[in-house]
């Protein structure tokens, strides 16, 4: 893999602090300044993206295996200087599921003449920062150890923090996903980044009364996901399935194992 992660080393500390944007305005008066910097280079992409007849596909998705999981191996991550959340584990599955459903992980020219189906899943992440959003990608999710990922998670989260990104992190990304939930929020509507033809949306992990299979209401803790597509190359029916198959994967953790290369 591209990506060599050493595990011993510990992981810079992340920053939780809630972002704000670093605006300072007078009172009572109109401000007008230059959009530039990454708001500059968001307008030049989500303009282009604009132009995508895009379709949405939404489901929720049963986290509780997974927040069981997580509570158990956190303190062994945590010992080796690791912040583990719950998107290393997602990409992986997300990468599995990639695996069956290639059309997904593509790319398509600006005229929609040519598809290329890429053979790297380079996993962009939507990363909330001070100079706006910038979406960083994992290199070759299908190689790394889940452990691996969370430890290139932290590095790129680090750097995104500190306005520190490099092109090379910035560039070559193959599908992305948007953890608004760890903001908040249940749905939304993530709009793709073109070249790209797919993006999912995270919302928060919450725990609201479910039917279990005999019919009792139980606790579960419930994340809803949101899909947009180029639909120009995507059926929603091929992104429906590739939900379904990511689904399985996260609420039966068992499975990530089974098909883990
Ligand atoms: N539901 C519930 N809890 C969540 C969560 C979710 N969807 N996502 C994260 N959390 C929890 C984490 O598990 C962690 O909990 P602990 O403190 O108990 O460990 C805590 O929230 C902080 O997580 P984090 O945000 O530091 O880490 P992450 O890997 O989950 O996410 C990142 C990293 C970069 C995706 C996220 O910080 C971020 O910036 N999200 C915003 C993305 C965004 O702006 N999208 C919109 C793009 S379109 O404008």
């Amino acid at each position: 893999p591209a990506v060599t992660v050493e595990p011993s080393k510990p992981a810079p500390v992340v920053s939780t602090t809630p972002i704000q944007p670093r605006i300072s305005l007078p009172v009572g008066k109109d401000h007008t300044e230059k959009i530039k910097g990454m708001r500059k280079a968001m307008v030049k992409t989500m303009t282009e993206a604009n132009n995508i007849p895009t379709f949405g596909y939404d489901d929720e998705f049963d986290m509780s295996a997974l927040v069981d999981l997580r509570s158990k191996v956190k303190a062994i991550t945590d010992e080796k200087g690791v912040k583990f959340s719950y998107m290393p584990i997602i990409m992986k599955a997300v990468s599995m599921a990639l695996t069956e459903f290639p059309m997904l992980n593509a790319s398509v020219d600006k005229t929609c003449e040519n598809i290329t189906y890429k053979a790297v899943h380079n996993i962009g992440i939507a990363m909330d920062t001070q100079d706006g959003l910038i979406v960083p990608n994992v290199k070759n999710v299908q190689s790394l150890s889940i452990f691996e990922l969370a430890a290139e998670l932290n590095r790129l989260q680090s750097l995104g923090l500190a306005g520190k990104l490099g092109t090379s992190d910035l560039s070559g990304g193959t599908f992305s996903l948007s953890n608004i939930g760890a903001i908040g929020g249940t749905y939304a509507r993530p709009v793709i980044l073109p070249p790209e033809v797919s993006i999912g949306a995270l919302g928060k992990i919450q725990a609201l009364p479910r039917y279990d299979n005999h019919g009792n209401v139980i606790k579960k803790h419930i994340m809803c996901v949101s899909w947009s597509a180029d639909h120009r190359v995507i059926e929603g029916a091929y992104m429906a399935r590739f939900s379904n198959l990511l689904k399985s994967f996260l609420e039966n953790p068992g499975l990530i194992m089974l098909y883990l290369r």
